[in-house]
């Protein structure tokens, strides 16, 4: 079967537009690859920049084992952030809208100069103008949160929205004090999930390397004033009505939101 990549671009758009869930791409087209995947994910967001989103950064995902074992998927991926996707520190969210969302811990870089191609971890610390704590709300547009890696690189890495704490300058000893942060995401001030920098690849700084070697592949660079998400440390967790979600980082400080209630 010949594969209409705008047709399975306006699906996972419109999934994601109207919180509807689909069949994964690949029971269709049980062929198609992860690049076929980039291409369908370039042609969604593409949609949404017709829309008038604007493209704020990337996040990088699957760069620990905690998450690669919850989605059974074994590969690092990478997903397009807009602006729409962008939820203030402490504000409130909508689970309206949206299919199973779930809620995971994040470190963000903000760089400060282009990055692309292969670059060596000091190159990469040199492009970081600042660190923030973060969270990233995922929603596969996919039935039962379930997909092979071509059908979650398609859905755009599962975004569907984020949030930064406070940027922090990074300062020269960066490389090192970042190793090994520990994070604790809590769920109405109760631990949910707890976790360490460290399980990013090792260390996070590796998952901005690999970006800018993933963004190279599709022909892109990462610009000045982009956000990169490292990738979650640990499992996601499901949201429900009326929580307030707290990260905190050690070193960094923290970022927060709540849930909206369920409409009487
Ligand atoms: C895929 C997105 C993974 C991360 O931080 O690892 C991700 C998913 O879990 O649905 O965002
Ligand atoms: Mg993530």
């Amino acid at each position: 079967m010949t594969i209409n990549l705008e047709q399975l671009a306006e699906a996972v758009d419109e999934a994601a537009r109207t919180g509807t869930a689909i069949a994964q791409l690949t029971d269709a087209h049980p062929d198609l690859d992860s690049v076929t995947g980039y291409a369908v994910q370039r042609l969604s967001i593409q949609r949404r920049l017709n829309r008038g989103e604007r493209q704020i950064g990337i996040k990088m995902g699957l760069t620990s084992r905690a998450k690669m074992r919850q989605v059974g998927v074994n590969e690092v991926i990478w997903g397009r952030l807009t602006d729409a996707m962008r939820i203030e520190d402490g504000g409130e969210i909508a689970l309206s809208g949206r299919i199973h969302p779930r809620v995971e811990p994040e470190i963000a870089f903000l760089l400060k100069k282009p990055l692309s191609g292969r670059v060596s971890p000091a190159e990469a610390l040199a492009a970081v103008e600042a660190v923030a704590p973060a969270m990233e709300i995922i929603d596969s547009r996919y039935r039962d949160f379930k997909f092979n890696l071509a059908d979650v690189v398609a859905d755009n890495a599962s975004s569907s929205g984020l949030i930064l704490g406070a940027p922090r300058p990074v300062g020269t000893d960066f490389a090192n004090s970042w190793a090994n942060l520990g994070m604790v995401m809590r769920f109405a001030g109760q631990p949910v999930q707890i976790g360490s920098s460290a399980a990013i690849l090792g260390h996070p700084l590796r998952s901005l390397v690999a970006a800018a070697r993933l963004v190279a592949e599709a022909g892109e660079i990462l610009s000045p004033g982009d956000i990169v998400l490292a990738g979650a440390a640990t499992e996601a967790v499901a949201l429900r009505p009326g929580l307030h979600v707290r990260t905190d980082i050690q070193g960094l400080g923290s970022v927060s939101f709540t849930v909206r209630g369920e409409a009487p």
